[in-house]
């Protein structure tokens, strides 16, 4: 059996896409259609009973949770990490910290109606806050070289990132020339063929993690 995965366009089902692109994996899709909250038909929660994008059906089973997707592929599929030593380790604590610090933080800037009870914008400012401490944190972490070196599952997890923070984060807050070892990262991994392949498939523009536009897909829709 190939891959299945349940994606919508620049959702997070992104990175799951970035990663296997970048392994060259064939996979199959199917759209989630967020215009009608396809992840919360009942077929959807049957795979996801969390109602979040993505879900990916393996030889193994029904995967949700990104890092989790991404740890299981590069078990698979080596070339996504390091497979041993201080650069699995690094790799190990950084791909952890992007989907259990990070990603968070960023869900609580797009969906803050989701995490309070009172007005929303409250969370505004504290959340931009942590995202910039957290994104200036990794800028300047003498660990995480894979930064510079050649793309991997952290690059697949960042590079959507960091788009996001650009186009959904409300506007004027976010810069990635502040952040400027994040800004080479970023054009780096966008000058590769492999993200070539995702811009196409879910329409992300030329400059998708430098110069981030809201998406033109061709199918889907990303909200
Ligand atoms: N912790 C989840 C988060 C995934 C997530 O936030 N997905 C978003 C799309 S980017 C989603 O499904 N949003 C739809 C919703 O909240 O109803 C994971 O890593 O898979």
């Amino acid at each position: 059996m190939t891959y299945v995965l349940h994606c919508a366009p620049d959702n997070a089902s992104l990175i799951v896409r970035l990663a296997l692109d970048l392994v060259d994996q064939p996979f199959d899709t199917r759209l989630v259609d967020r215009s009608q909250q396809g992840q919360h038909a009942p077929a959807y929660l049957a795979l996801n009973p969390n109602g979040l994008i993505p879900t990916l059906e393996t030889p193994d089973g029904v995967m949700f949770e990104t890092t989790a997707i991404l740890l299981y592929l590069s078990e698979r599929h080596p070339r996504l990490m390091p497979t041993d030593g201080r650069a699995r380790a690094a790799a190990l604590k950084w791909l952890v910290w992007l989907g259990n610090s990070l990603h968070p933080s960023q869900r609580m800037l797009f969906y803050p109606h989701l995490y309070t009870d009172g007005d929303p914008e409250m969370l505004r400012a504290p959340t931009r806050d942590r995202v910039t401490r957290l994104l200036t944190l990794l800028g300047a972490a003498k660990d995480a070289n894979w930064l510079e070196e050649r793309p991997s599952a952290m690059s697949c997890y960042l590079g959507p990132l960091l788009r996001w923070c650009a186009i959904y984060g409300g506007p004027r807050w976010f810069d990635l020339a502040d952040h400027p070892r994040l800004m080479d990262f970023a054009a780096a991994l966008q000058d590769t063929e492999f993200v070539e392949r995702a811009i196409l498939a879910e329409g992300l523009g030329a400059q998708p993690f430098t110069n981030p536009q809201r998406p033109t897909p061709p199918e889907g829709s990303a909200v």
